[in-house]
């Protein structure tokens, strides 16, 4: 509806039968056939999909310093005991932010690409690796949430997660997405849109480099590789460039974070 992937949709797509063809016999007695089902089954239509979509990937570097310093310093605080404080949440606060300031980047299209949907709430899906294979559960409205309650639910998310026991409401109404890569290792990964979604942006593993600073000494950063793809049909490079420099902008001065600029 209006572009959006509902709960029956994912409930109706994992449930449905393949294609009425007979289960082919394996070519060696050696070699197994396993049947694609589950979410595995939901990445074969979003990804055939999204290999449609006619899309850019914009790359740049992220000086994650001053995060990685105020996330040692608020993850040991009692008040936050309970939960795990990773880069997550600054990221996906930063990208809401972002998307205050270009609409198009947190809008769909319809099947025909006639109509730009602009959507109110910044949904961001999370790609996640778990145990039953690649899954994108939905924080919703994250324009409203603080980064204590982002993290509280990205947490749930993740807990969930382990299990493969996400319910059909996490897993629906995503309006943008971000892959975390460098969670697992890797610098560089071209993410692919999860369509009728319009921009996905992906994260490389944070390494110490040395830099340059303002006056030209040689310092130690820490950086992050970031990618995002856009599909061209309607968000131009130049759009995508200065969502991604707004986004740089306050992770790598993450003050900017809290006044939600
Ligand atoms: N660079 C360096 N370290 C990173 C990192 C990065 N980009 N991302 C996470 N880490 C660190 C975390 O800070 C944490 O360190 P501490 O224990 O010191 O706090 C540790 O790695 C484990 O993090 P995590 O994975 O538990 O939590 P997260 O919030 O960073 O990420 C999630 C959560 C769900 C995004 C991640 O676990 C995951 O599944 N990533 C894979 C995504 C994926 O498969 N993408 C491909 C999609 S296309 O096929």
């Amino acid at each position: 509806k209006n572009g959006r992937i509902l709960k029956e949709d994912v409930l109706n797509y994992i449930n449905s039968k393949s294609a009425e063809e007979p289960t082919p016999s394996p070519e060696s007695p050696e070699d197994t056939i396993e049947p694609i089902k589950g979410f595995q089954k939901v990445m074969v239509k979003t990804m055939t999909d999204s290999s449609k979509i006619p899309m850019f990937v914009y790359g740049d570097e992220i000086k994650v310093t001053k995060l990685s310093e105020i996330r040692r310093s608020l993850k040991d605080l009692p008040e936050l005991a309970e939960l795990k404080l990773s880069f997550m949440p600054f990221f996906i606060k930063a990208v809401s932010n972002a998307l205050h300031r270009y609409p198009v980047v947190n809008s769909s299209v319809d099947e025909q690409c006639e109509n730009i949907i602009y959507h109110k709430s910044h949904n961001i899906g999370i790609a996640m690796d778990t145990k039953v294979g690649l899954a994108v559960p939905v924080i919703k409205g994250v324009e409203g949430l603080g980064i204590v309650e982002i993290t509280q639910e990205l947490n749930r998310l993740i807990e969930i997660g382990r299990e493969g026991n996400f319910q059909p409401n996490d897993m629906v109404g995503g309006t943008f997405a971000i892959s975390n890569i460098g969670a697992i290792g890797g610098s560089y990964m071209k993410p692919l849109i999860l369509p009728p979604q319009v921009a996905i942006i992906a994260l490389g593993a944070s390494q110490v480099l040395p830099r340059f600073d303002a006056n030209k000494n040689l310092i130690a950063e820490e950086i992050v590789n970031i990618s995002a793809a856009a599909d061209h049909r309607i968000i131009d490079g130049a759009t995508m460039a200065r969502f991604t420099q707004a986004l740089k902008k306050q992770i790598e001065n993450p003050y900017l974070l809290f006044l939600n600029l």
